[in-house]
């Protein structure tokens, strides 16, 4: 792990060698407007789950390890430096007392996204809380624990840029309508492989009418069946429970 940090750190102090050199020259890089960190190499396979989501969108980030209690002075001066640089959200990932958010979150006024790691015998409910519960004037936008969180890390930095850059704010908006196909397209899938009952059946082809042919006279709709209640009996359920 140690051997991982060490080649993790180099590579990103060349990253930023070679940033600063060609910027120097004149030649245009993007700029990365999202600082990742992370506690430890270890939650790499988590936190990649944010950066993947940015890519999504477009967006350019850094990733650096980065650890509330082993290298205090590192999260110290990347929070103090981030917004200078350019970025614009920081996404802080930390497993066991993952304190990690809330400090870079006392040290600037960049909005700050907490992704508490599963790493711990306690499965994540210590990261959870110690990245959630902030006191008053330091807020951390805690997302649910592990990968979810971490991807939803990803989406919500783009929501945050998404109020002042149209490409991502469309970005966000065919994501969520290829969300809701891909729903859908499983839904069918489902209802095709087993027997669901009746109105689940009719309340999906509802949904998505076939198109008429040009001349046909219209398609009614498929009237819902009404449950009569039989005397001493309950009615039987119309659709899925909630
Ligand atoms: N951690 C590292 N420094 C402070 C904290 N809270 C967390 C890391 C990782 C866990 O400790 O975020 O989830 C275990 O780290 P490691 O390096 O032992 O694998």
């Amino acid at each position: 792990m140690k051997h991982a940090q060490a080649i993790q750190f180099t590579f990103c102090n060349l990253q930023f060698t070679i940033y600063t050199i060609f910027s120097l020259k004149g030649v245009p890089m993007a700029k990365p407007v999202v600082g990742i960190l992370m506690g430890s190499d270890s939650d790499l396979p988590v936190m990649q789950e944010a950066g993947a989501m940015l890519q999504e969108f477009g967006i350019e980030y850094e990733m650096t390890i980065a650890s509330a209690h082993r290298t205090p002075k590192k999260v110290l001066e990347y929070s103090v430096g981030a917004e200078k640089r350019g970025i614009k959200v920081i996404i802080a990932g930390a497993g066991w007392a993952a304190h990690l958010a809330g400090v870079v979150a006392s040290q600037t006024t960049l909005p700050v996204i907490g992704v508490p790691i599963d790493s711990s015998p306690l499965k994540g409910i210590d990261a959870l809380l110690a990245t959630a519960q902030m006191p008053g004037g330091v807020p951390v936008a805690t997302m649910s624990l592990g990968k979810a969180g971490a991807k939803n890390a990803g989406v919500f930095a783009a929501q945050i840029l998404g109020t002042s850059d149209v490409k991502v704010a469309n970005r966000l908006k065919v994501f969520k309508v290829e969300m809701e196909r891909d729903v859908e397209e499983k839904s069918k899938r489902l209802i095709a492989i087993t027997s669901v009952s009746a109105p689940i059946k009719a309340a999906a082809a509802a949904r998505e009418p076939e198109p008429a042919a040009e001349g046909a006279p219209a398609k009614k709709k498929p009237r819902r069946r009404r449950w009569k209640k039989k005397p001493g009996g309950a009615a039987p359920a119309q659709g899925p429970a909630a």
